[in-house]
């Protein structure tokens, strides 16, 4: 009892001073911020350029909840840097102690302190990040564009729904001309999407054999890739630019080289492209007829012909 007397009483001193030093902190904190350029405000994502507009209609969503993670968790860590050197220096021991420091196990409201604090911290978490990901993963009632991906080992498989034409991606090859670097890749080998800037997009992604993940790293979201199930991302792209994409799940021995681009463009340039395939003679659609993975629940297998 004498013992939580004396920290009730630290306490509320700490408590005086913390009011004290809140005042600069807060001001200290806006002349930080007002000098912080996109990148920074945004905690150094990818994708980010000042005056320019945001990638998706999703990131800036996405950033905030990011940073704003980042504050509560550096928050929680210097507390707990603070406490432990606090303790560390207020319990060390002294000239003339011996044995056993005091011992402080069972201590209720401590325990119920460091039980109560993480739980409310996780379900803040969790309500955040529970409520942005409903946003987010909102599909449109009439989508624009309706794009299906089809992820195969290593490559990826580009339906245009609408305008009925498709590209057909072959496994990124590396670059063997002379003056390449080790592991550079050959750039026109990647397969590309290309997306119309400021249109509902609905990307459908499937599998053709096993689980990828279609990751375009400026876009700030993820999503695997499912063999026998169609995974949606909804997302309208605002800013026109070429885009970097990934396959984010281990998938095999090439599982490296299975890259794409997303190239967001203005809708004229994604008409003439889409025509361009047209006209290639890229028509129709590439679906699960070319699936390697067939024997799925509800596909019957061939049966021999009979007499
Ligand atoms: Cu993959």
């Amino acid at each position: 009892m004498v013992l939580l007397d004396r920290v009730e009483r630290s306490m509320v001193r700490l408590n005086r001073r913390l009011r004290w030093a809140a005042i600069p902190v807060a001001v200290a904190t806006a002349i930080v911020l007002a000098g912080c350029t996109a990148q920074e405000l945004n905690g150094y994502l990818p994708g980010f350029i000042q005056g320019e507009p945001p990638v998706t209609n999703h990131t800036e969503r996405i950033s905030a909840l990011w940073v704003t993670s980042w504050i509560v968790l550096f928050g929680v860590g210097l507390i707990a840097w603070g406490l432990m050197m606090w303790a560390v220096a207020v319990y060390r021991r002294r000239r003339g102690q011996t044995g056993m420091p005091v011992q402080l196990r069972y201590n209720m409201p401590i325990e119920v302190f460091f039980t109560i604090v993480p739980l409310l911290l996780i379900i803040g978490f969790y309500f955040f990040t529970a409520r942005d990901e409903a946003v987010i993963e909102q599909r449109f009632d009439k989508p624009d564009e309706v794009i299906q991906v089809y992820g195969k080992q290593w490559a990826w498989d580009f339906n245009y729904v609408n305008e009925n034409v498709y590209s057909s991606g072959i496994q990124v090859q590396p670059d063997l001309s002379p003056n390449a670097e080790q592991g550079a890749v050959d750039q026109a080998s990647i397969p590309t999407l290309y997306l119309p800037v400021g249109k509902q997009v609905e990307i459908q992604l499937n599998s053709r054999d096993v689980i990828h993940s279609f990751w375009v790293v400026d876009f700030l979201y993820k999503k695997d890739v499912i063999p026998g199930r169609t995974n949606i991302m909804s997302l309208i792209p605002e800013r026109e630019g070429t885009y970097m994409g990934k396959c984010a799940e281990l998938c095999g021995e090439f599982h490296s080289m299975m890259l794409f681009k997303v190239k967001v463009v203005s809708q004229a340039e994604y008409d003439a492209y889409t025509q361009s395939l047209a006209d290639k003679g890229f028509s129709g659609q590439l679906d699960s007829n070319y699936n390697r993975n067939q024997n799925l629940p509800g596909v019957v297998a061939p049966q021999a012909a009979t007499k």
